[in-house]
């Protein structure tokens, strides 16, 4: 009997751990507009996501305008909210054109230390009137100067990739991050790097060692036989797991969540 008690408890308490890590609170997806896919393989790709991921409080579907309430709405309040874009980052979110190199309210989401997923194009090149953005985009965004030219990358899934993404296949990348940028930037480091040649890494997470923010990418190709959405659910699920992070000492708590699950 007091076995059976204690296997209960220690069940119990697995349980509750692996509850309270699933730290996601919301997802919103912009798919209505794209950039290298298309509207119907974004729309795909997002039922895949809605139906895999258990680890955040709710997902939702919004229109650009939405985007910058919830962004609003869900920076600096204590846990961690994921944007997920297709290639084309929302004008509610970061004014066309780069006109708001600093404070923007998508910056300012990610300085919160939320995370914003992106894939197929460029992440944040694509915007109203096209690659208006260009790659100052993602230095404006990140403050520092990474580009993804990277044309022809031949991917290989690393360890992590095959535990965590189990959809991962070999492929091309075209826009992913220069591994010697992000290790020689004292304000970023690689949360996890699923796939790699060596050089540059797609599918991979960045993280700011400040504010705790989080950039993840995924499939930046124009292939829409890549599989972004299970890919993409993937990662989300790997983020619920370690813990993701939170506006206290995020760093830390993701070092210590992701040790415990080693
Ligand atoms: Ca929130
Ligand atoms: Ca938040
Ligand atoms: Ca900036």
């Amino acid at each position: 009997m007091l076995k059976k008690c204690l296997i209960a408890t220690i069940f119990l308490t697995l349980v509750f751990s692996s509850l309270s890590m699933a730290q996601i609170d919301k997802i919103a997806i912009f798919n209505e507009l794209v950039g290298w896919t298309t509207v119907e393989a974004a729309a795909e790709a997002t039922e895949v996501i809605l139906a895999n991921v258990t680890s955040a409080s709710s997902i939702e579907v919004l229109n650009d305008e939405e985007m910058g309430a919830f962004a609003e709405a869900n920076t600096g309040d204590g846990n961690l909210d994921i944007i997920v874009t297709f290639g084309y980052w929302p004008v509610s979110l970061y004014p066309p054109g780069n006109a708001e190199p600093d404070g923007s309210v998508g910056e300012l989401f990610l300085e919160g230390g939320d995370m914003i997923m992106n894939t197929a194009d460029y992440i944040f090149y694509v915007t109203q009137g096209g690659g208006a953005n260009g790659d100052a985009g993602l230095k404006n965004m990140t403050d520092s100067e990474f580009d993804l030219w990277t044309d022809n990358t031949e991917i290989e899934p690393t360890a992590d990739g095959e535990k965590y993404l189990p959809s991962l296949e070999p492929f091309t990348s075209h826009r992913a991050f220069v591994i010697a940028q992000v290790e020689e930037n004292p304000d970023w480091e690689f949360l996890a790097i699923f796939g790699t040649n060596g050089d540059n890494a797609d599918p991979a997470i960045i993280q700011n060692l400040t504010y705790g923010g989080l950039v993840g990418i995924n499939h930046q190709v124009s292939d829409d036989t890549m599989p972004r959405g299970p890919v993409m659910a993937e990662m989300i699920e790997y983020i619920g797991a370690i813990g993701g992070s939170t506006a206290v000492e995020p760093a830390a708590k993701l070092a210590t969540s992701w040790g415990a699950i080693k």
